[in-house]
């Protein structure tokens, strides 16, 4: 059964869409399959220690951005753990951090994933995001999606992360449209939404976490549940 949903739909008309780029981290990619890893290795600190490790990941790239000193989202992912452990107070040894850091390579695909890319086959898609190539190559290989993307498009190549406009204008450069309104943009994080809005993309949240969207004045053109709900949404071009 297909569940009513808002349609949100703003400003933007997404039959100008000829390209879907989706955010891997949080969106494809659930960072909190980490979870069980750093249990093994931190016991009961491990919620904290994934929830301040995820935020400070974050935090340190839009630092590295503003400082206009790109480090790549290895290296803030590996110093976002070191802090989340320090600030929780675990002296973990070398082989822990290490094996906690390979589980980001292998984060599990939300379960609404594999069968949404399915159905949106017919439309161009890509995976733009703050992930180095190594990192979404792993990911998008451990997951099995490797068939679905016609792009995987990372930082590097910009040397800047989200939500720089010479981050998202990899989007459209490297699918080759002609106006940003043309790449219809897919994250589960509202900031990240609020960004490719300001950018000029059709923009859809997908809502996995009950939370408020950001109180700022760039709202997304369609809000969904997860992506069933978008490729319902959004139909065949
Ligand atoms: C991304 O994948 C960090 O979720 C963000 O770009």
């Amino acid at each position: 059964m297909t569940t009513a949903l808002p349609n949100t739909d703003s400003d933007r008309d997404r039959g100008e869409i000829r390209a879907l780029a989706f955010d891997a981290y949080g969106t494809l990619f659930d960072v909190h399959s980490v979870s069980s890893t750093c249990r093994r290795l931190f016991a009961e600190q491990a919620d904290s220690i994934v929830r301040l490790w995820r935020q400070k990941q974050l935090e340190y790239t839009w630092l590295s951005s503003l400082m206009g000193r790109y480090r790549d989202f290895w290296w803030v992912t590996e110093r976002g753990l070191r802090y989340a452990l320090a600030a929780v107070g675990v002296a973990a040894k070398p082989e822990a951090v290490e094996e906690a850091m390979a589980a980001y390579l292998t984060l599990d695909a939300y379960p609404d994933v594999a069968e949404a890319l399915a159905s949106l086959g017919d439309r161009r898609l890509a995976i733009l995001s703050n992930g180095s190539p190594r990192m979404l190559r792993a990911a998008v290989e451990s997951a099995g999606l490797g068939d679905h993307f016609e792009h995987v498009i990372s930082a590097e190549t910009a040397q800047v992360f989200k939500p720089s406009p010479r981050f998202y204008r990899l989007g459209p450069e490297t699918l080759g449209l002609d106006a940003p309104w043309q790449l219809g943009f897919v994250s589960s994080n509202a900031w990240d939404v609020a960004g490719a809005k300001a950018y000029g993309f059709w923009t859809c949240w997908v809502k996995r976490r009950e939370a408020p969207a950001e109180a700022l004045d760039l709202s997304p053109d369609l809000e969904v549940g997860n992506l069933r709900q978008l490729a319902y949404n959004l139909g065949s071009p």
